[in-house]
């Protein structure tokens, strides 16, 4: 029995003494680390004051800062717990990783395609993706040799949504903060264009206040106003001297802010967009995208276009690229100077041609518009948008408004891109009278001025005397259309009033007609002439015999 009890008395004097050696040691790590801020700050303190921009200093600095961000990432990690009860996932690793292509179990397909149709990208497979998962650093080469200005003016971030996925705002929201240096971001705004979703009203409040204290607004719209005016609203409520638009399903890359800041911060008149890549819709891959300008054809509707030839001929990736417009998921610019030339056009409704509007507006009022290879943002293309089921009836109003604004004579192409007659097109693109006026106050050049110098890519038809779609006279359902890009040949097709079925006769001497193909660009070797009227050259033409014609001067 004393034996026994002799033991007991060891084991419990041994679990004691284990005990506390186990509490001192964590004790002493927690003095370590107190210890090891309370000195980084002294010295991260002592480097503000003295604030002599030595490339030493500035390297000292960012190391700081990157621990710095570690640490705080390691005090967030022992006290995880915000995103875990939402059914997310925070934190390096996981799922997605690096940007890789992820799958879910079959398990989760069915409930999976629900999703699809909401939101047209995978939103299940989102949510189980971390929040702060890393992508590839796309950015060419050189782009990380260069250095920028200590000094650079502040950015507001500002993300519009409607009826988007909680995890997709949350990791395009925990991505940018991320990316961001702290001092650069003075803070993001979130823009709840009237969402139907209960989880992005008081889950998201809940979950960006804790975890982002004092950094994020919400601005919710009491009605759904479209993309436009929300991006207005976005604005009004940013204070940093610069202002950035993002779709809420984006991804920022290495060093995105540093390029365009600087660039702003140089001339005040630049509007800057990120290249873009592309994240997946079905598996969140993230995939490089060549670099781009952003162009549109004659229906203002927006494509990536190859850089003009005297940035290729550079030879230099990092330079900007010279655009004529912008895809829109992503742009920055001056908050001041925004305003100075008329912010977005608030009567365009939904969705589209804003985008265009912009690059117009900005050319032809005296600043510019370049894509930053270095700055990188990558971007969802979604299946479907969930702003309204008629898209396509917005962007044609919204191109109006824009053709009638700013295109002077060359307004017929978007009559004609979209095969509308000029009187009385059916389309009532509302009032336009204060744009005009903001156009005279400007004192903007001329649409001519600007297809020379910034868009000279873009096919002009100035010979065309009529337009419209044309119709096999025996079965009036099929018209004349484009067929695939490669093999440019004239295919008969079921009409359907898209812009492949747009034609254009020519008033020369051999009257032909041709479909409205966007871009001339020297490099794309297509023959856009199919048929010709004297010569009937095209056999299946000859079958074609109804034409819509509709005069282009009236
Ligand atoms: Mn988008």
């Amino acid at each position: 029995m004393a034996v026994a009890r002799k033991i007991k008395t060891l084991l419990t004097v041994n679990i004691f003494v284990f005990v506390g050696i186990i509490l001192f040691s964590v004790y002493c790590r927690i003095q370590d680390r107190s210890e090891e801020l309370i000195q980084i700050g002294r010295i991260s303190d002592q480097r503000l004051r003295a604030r002599n921009g030595k490339v030493s200093n500035l390297v000292d600095r960012q190391s700081i800062l990157q621990r710095l961000e570690r640490l705080e990432d390691v005090v967030y990690n022992q006290l995880n717990g915000l995103a875990k009860p939402m059914g997310l996932v925070e934190g390096p690793g996981g799922l997605g990783q690096g940007g890789a292509a992820a799958t879910l179990g079959d398990d989760s397909h069915v409930d999976g395609e629900g999703k699809y149709e909401d939101y047209g990208y995978n939103a299940q497979l989102s949510d189980r993706i971390s929040l702060d998962r890393s992508i590839p650093d796309y950015r060419p080469k050189k782009c990380k040799q260069l250095t920028y200005p200590e000094d650079l003016p502040q950015i507001s971030v500002v993300f519009i949504f409607v009826n988007e996925a909680l995890s997709v705002i949350l990791r395009s929201v925990h991505s940018v903060v991320n990316h961001t240096p702290a001092h650069l971001l003075k803070e993001i705004i979130l823009v709840d264009d009237n969402s139907d979703s209960v989880e992005l009203k008081f889950n998201l409040d809940q979950y960006v206040n804790k975890r982002y204290p004092g950094l994020v607004k919400i601005v919710r719209n009491s009605k759904r106003e479209g993309l436009i005016r929300a991006r207005i609203h976005g604005w009004n409520a940013a204070t940093a001297p610069v202002v950035g638009f993002f779709d809420a399903h984006v991804e920022f890359n290495t060093a995105w802010a540093e390029p365009i800041l600087t660039r702003v911060k140089e001339d005040h008149t630049r509007i800057i967009l990120p290249a873009i890549d592309n994240i997946k819709f079905n598996t969140f891959e993230v995939q490089q995208y060549a670099n781009a300008a952003h162009g549109y054809n004659w229906g203002l509707w927006c494509m990536y276009i190859i850089p003009p030839q005297e940035w290729l001929d550079k030879g230099d990736e990092t330079a900007p690229i010279r655009t004529p417009a912008m895809i829109g998921c992503s742009f920055v610019v001056d908050r001041e100077y925004f305003s100075e030339i008329g912010l977005l056009d608030p009567g365009m409704e939904v969705y589209g041609g804003e985008n265009i509007e912009l690059g117009m507006r900005v050319w032809q009022c005296g600043g510019s518009m370049e894509v930053l290879p270095c700055a990188r943002v990558a971007h969802i293309e979604r299946t479907k948008k969930p702003y309204n089921n008629d898209i396509d009836y917005y962007a044609k109003r919204n191109a109006l408004r824009a053709a009638e604004v700013w295109m002077d004579e060359y307004r017929s192409h978007v009559y004609m891109a979209w095969n509308i007659p000029m009187n009385n097109p059916g389309v009532d693109y509302g009032d336009v009278s204060e744009r005009v006026a903001l156009r005279k106050r400007l004192q903007c050049r001329s649409f001519r001025w600007y297809l020379e110098n910034v868009y000279p890519e873009m096919r002009i038809y100035n010979n065309t005397i009529t337009y419209g779609e044309v119709r096999n006279s025996k079965a009036s359902g099929y018209c004349l259309d484009q067929g695939s890009e490669d093999d440019d040949k004239a295919i008969l097709y079921p009409c359907h009033g898209m812009s492949s079925q747009g034609m254009a006769e020519d008033g020369g001497s051999r009257p032909r007609v041709s479909p409205l193909n966007p871009l001339a660009h020297p490099s794309r070797n297509l023959s856009y002439v199919w048929c010709t009227w004297s010569t009937g050259c095209c056999s299946l033409f000859s079958i074609l015999t109804t034409y819509a014609k509709r005069p282009l001067k009236s």
